[in-house]
């Protein structure tokens, strides 16, 4: 492609609304441009590398048996409300209505259209096991659109469906869709870990997401130092009592390492604690330290008020708490409401003589001698507070948010801590679309049965973005060459020279016999406008045609290690194809 004839409009100056360096370089790059809040178009060079992540994903579906194609964005209202979805995700789902009036939602997903799909389809069992996917544009009304591709309102997705007999033939198709993400991110020339996710309400252990480690990651993994067990921070288990201490609520010692049992309880005493906002000043008011603080954060689970309980020195998992619940909605209570339920402030509650509220407690919680806690009044608290004695728990869970210091619930060994952008995510649905939808098959003997599904997403626009997150310096894009717009940026830095021109033609025309994708930057532009313009768009690597070319030497740069060679004319074309081998 010549770069003159080329749409590339690349910038110095960035927009301010632009947060985080991948999408500053996306858009720096002339890669995207937006056109509304969370809405892109796709320029030249996003296109050709959104092309080779798909290819590359195609590729990896059809090896494990997986048939293309491609679903409605629009769908009926009447599928949603089917399996009761259509009011789930509130302002989050964009709806719309046809000229008759009928409501249709632009598909977030496709679990019911494909389900419908194969229920009226599929009904013997010799069709399955069945994977059925496709790359296709999702749209989600995110309340605050950030991030450019990390997180837009239209995006597109790779999303796939496994419909199988029963759980073992869901269990094969789930590992061969696991194993096919790791070939495929692996392929991609990407840093990633697959770690256990949330199961949500339908539960389950096979749940897996697949994070691109990067700092500006929203999500945050906890992942052992010893074996490899990674999982989400949201579904991260916390080992009770810490390993090494004797076994049962009490087992716990304080972070000043006395064994809490040893103390003898103390009296329970009501405290002015004026003024109080945090935990941190209510233990510096009360000389404790912030573990023998007990933190009350009340929610409404699905409209029922609920206190959980957790010590000061941790935080509330609220996804562990709502799959302990059960419930569709957890959300925290405002302080009208806690004022209503408890007689004060947020800062002031307390689970000591609270009826009609359900108190659940972390683990840790149940350890805790002589603790301090709200006295259910503003400017008060409670010190000596010891659970069992002077309140109830309805039940004790693991509620808490795994840090640092928490170890492998696995093997023991200490958990780092990790930033990650999700771009896959690979769910056991089981028979909750099928049943809801009545997709059944009949068996060898003629019963009816319920199909088992599986669905596997992949962000692939979002995976671009990731990948520039996760690959650049100060000068630009880094791209691994899988995902590379182009293979070479050939550039010559004065067109208007006979020689330099010519020995670029020349490469130019051999490199696009030899099948190799070429930039060639044949712009009247100045030497440091060209140079500044490739290192910013980031093809793997550069092959530049400049004065040396009188002498018969060309340069070679790898973007990556930014290395440098000067090379004989007439071995140019051995020496880029030979690193282009190395580096593709
Ligand atoms: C909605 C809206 C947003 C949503 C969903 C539904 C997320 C929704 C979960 C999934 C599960 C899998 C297939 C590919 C992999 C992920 N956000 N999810 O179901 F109506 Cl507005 O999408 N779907």
């Amino acid at each position: 492609m010549r770069q003159s004839r080329a749409l590339i409009p690349t910038m110095r100056e960035v927009p301010a609304d632009a947060e985080v360096k991948s999408h500053r370089l996306l858009l720096r790059a002339g890669y995207i441009r937006q056109l509304a809040s969370g809405v892109y178009t796709y320029l030249p060079l996003a296109q050709r590398v959104l092309k080779k992540a798909m290819q590359i994903i195609r590729e990896e579906m059809d090896a494990i048996d997986g048939q293309e194609i491609t679903m409605p964005a629009l769908q009926p209202a009447e599928l949603w409300q089917a399996t009761g979805r259509w009011d789930d995700y509130g302002p989050l789902m964009m709806k719309l209505t046809d000229r008759h009036g009928r409501m249709f939602a632009l598909g977030p997903t496709h679990e019911e259209v494909i389900t419908a799909l194969v229920r009226d389809e599929v009904k013997s069992y010799k069709r399955l096991p069945l994977i059925l996917y496709q790359i296709q544009t999702k749209y989600r009304d995110e309340y605050r659109p950030r991030f450019g591709l990390l997180r837009g309102r239209e995006f597109l997705m790779k999303d796939a469906y496994s419909f199988d007999r029963d759980e073992e033939g869901l269990d094969r198709s789930y590992w061969a869709m696991y194993r096919a993400y790791m070939r495929i991110f692996e392929r991609m020339g990407i840093e990633f870990r697959a770690v256990e996710a949330d199961a949500g309400a339908i539960g389950g252990t096979h749940n897996h997401e697949f994070m691109v480690l990067a700092d500006v990651g929203e999500d945050t993994i906890a992942y052992c130092s010893a074996c490899d067990y990674a999982a989400n921070v949201e579904r991260a288990e916390v080992v009770f009592p810490p390993v090494g201490q004797a076994s049962g609520e009490g087992g716990a010692a304080d972070d000043s390492g006395a064994k809490m049992e040893d103390e003898p309880p103390a009296p329970l005493e009501r405290v002015a604690t004026p003024g109080i906002r945090t935990v941190a000043e209510q233990a510096a008011m009360l000389g404790l330290p912030t573990s023998k603080i007990i933190k009350n954060v009340v929610f409404l689970a699905d409209g029922e008020p609920v206190v959980v309980l957790v010590r000061g020195d941790h935080q509330v998992n609220e996804v562990k708490v709502k799959n302990a619940l059960g419930v569709r909605f957890l959300e925290m209570a405002d302080e009208s409401r806690i004022r209503a339920l408890f007689g004060a402030g947020p800062g002031f509650v307390g689970p000591i003589g609270v009826q009609n509220v359900r108190i659940i407690a972390d683990h840790a919680v149940g350890a805790l001698r002589n603790a301090s806690t709200g006295a259910n009044e503003d400017d008060r608290h409670y010190i000596g507070v010891n659970p069992g004695r002077d309140f109830t728990v309805h039940q004790y869970g693991d509620f808490r948010l795994v840090q640092e210091g928490d170890v492998c619930p696995r093997c023991g060994a200490p958990l780092h801590f990790a930033q990650g952008i999700e771009v896959g995510h690979v769910f056991k649905l089981g028979t909750k679309y099928s049943r809801a939808l009545g997709a059944v098959y009949l068996d060898e003997s003629g019963n009816q049965r319920e199909m088992l599904m599986g669905s596997y997403g992949i962000g692939v626009s979002r995976v671009i973005q990731a990948v520039v997150e996760q690959s650049h310096d100060e000068d630009g894009i880094i791209w691994p060459p899988a995902l590379a717009p182009f293979d070479v940026h050939l550039i010559v830095v004065n067109m208007a020279h006979d020689t330099q021109r010519h020995i670029a033609e020349g490469l130019y025309g051999a490199l696009l016999g030899d099948g190799y994708a070429v930039l060639f930057d044949d712009r009247q532009e100045r030497a440091g406008v060209k140079f500044k313009d490739a290192d910013l768009i980031g093809i793997p690597l550069q092959v530049i045609v400049g004065a040396a070319a009188e002498r018969g030497e060309i340069e070679v740069k790898i973007r990556r290690t930014k290395e440098k060679r000067t090379v004989p004319h007439p071995e140019a074309l051995e020496t880029i194809r030979a690193l282009l081998k190395e580096l593709v």
